[in-house]
């Protein structure tokens, strides 16, 4: 799939044919991780800028430094922004880049991971922690140990533990890691070998770190042999999630270059998942990166795309649409335009 031209787009159409409207207009959102705490919805996104970095493969325009928390009575009402939540300048080990981010609730105290680069240029995972879902956040001394790469997502399971899915390939530095060790010399496996996965660690009972070493997240295809690097259009590239629907564990990520939104099932946190399907088609701008939540009763696919700014990719806004299961409990794939 190549990328999105563009060029070619009458926006004005465009947007009228998108299926939902950004939720905030007066800054633009992107990688929106909602969860419903207390009633509530609270959704957690990167918060894009403009900081005038030339555009390269690992993202260095993705120059984010802070990130505000949006709540929701309901998915229909008025999205607030309940201002700076955390800022990089008041997190001792992070230099730069606050990409993708998510937050957990536990016994009254509010979490929010958050990946950055350090000033070597490698990225990490660290936590914050408050007493209200909004924020202010203060952040921990020192980045989770054992994290890396970006893109944390949180998973309360029915027992009540925590499970952290995170990695991202190419700008996520994924594929530097080999069995949770960095050499710059790894690089991305060839097309016929195994794709790279996600990774999973439990969270310790106080959340401020891993339980357990990272293990690998494996997505199998439907004869149950590893999904592989050359099948771009169903291997794992970055923005984990995991949702718990009718007894089954929905790992869902996006594919990075060939821009879907795919989910893959299993019967326990770790795993292996089996390869189902498409959640979301391409839309406009490089990324796609989403959560899922139940509001109500009803499901919810939390996304972004960049049609406010025009095509703009690292200036993208968080929208919001319902998502169908069928009766075996396939995700119906939704059109982002109609
Ligand atoms: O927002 C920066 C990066 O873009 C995220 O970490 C990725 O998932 C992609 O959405």
């Amino acid at each position: 799939m190549p990328e999105v031209s563009i060029e070619h787009i009458d926006f004005e159409e465009l947007n009228r044919r998108a299926i939902s409207q950004p939720l905030v207009k007066h800054i633009y959102t992107a990688d929106p991780s909602a969860h419903v705490f207390n009633g509530k919805i609270y959704i957690y996104p990167s918060h894009d800028i403009e900081a005038g970095i030339p555009f390269d493969d690992l993202g260095s325009h993705f120059a984010m430094e802070d990130y505000h928390v949006i709540s929701m009575d309901s998915v229909t009402s008025e999205a607030i922004d309940n201002g700076i939540a955390l800022h990089v300048k008041d997190v001792p080990w992070a230099e730069r880049q606050m990409w993708a981010p998510d937050a957990a609730h536990k016994e009254g105290k509010y979490y929010l991971y958050f990946p950055a680069k350090k000033s070597d240029n490698i990225f990490q995972i660290g936590v914050a922690v408050s007493d209200s879902p909004v924020g202010p956040f203060v952040a921990e001394p020192l980045p989770i140990e054992g994290s890396y790469s970006i893109d944390p997502a949180v998973f309360e399971d029915k027992d009540g533990s925590f499970y952290m899915y995170f990695g991202g390939l190419w700008g996520g530095q994924l594929q530097s890691y080999r069995n949770n060790q960095y050499s710059a010399e790894n690089q991305e496996p060839q097309a016929n070998e195994a794709a790279l996965n996600p990774l999973v660690a439990k969270l310790r009972d106080d959340m401020l770190g891993f339980a357990e070493a990272p293990k690998e997240v494996l997505i199998l295809d439907e004869n149950g042999n590893p999904l592989l690097a050359g099948d771009t259009e169903r291997r794992f590239f970055e923005a984990s999630w995991m949702h718990f629907y009718q007894g089954k564990y929905y790992f869902s990520y996006s594919t990075g270059d060939t821009h879907f939104l795919c989910y893959a099932t299993g019967d326990n946190p770790y795993g292996p998942f089996t390869y189902q399907g498409r959640i979301l088609n391409p839309v406009v701008g490089w990324t796609t990166h989403h959560s899922i939540c139940e509001v109500d009763g009803k499901w919810y696919l939390f996304y972004h795309d960049s049609s406010l700014s025009e095509g703009v990719t690292h200036l993208r806004s968080v929208k919001v649409t319902e998502i169908t299961y069928d009766v075996d409990g396939k995700i119906q794939t939704i059109e982002p335009y109609s």
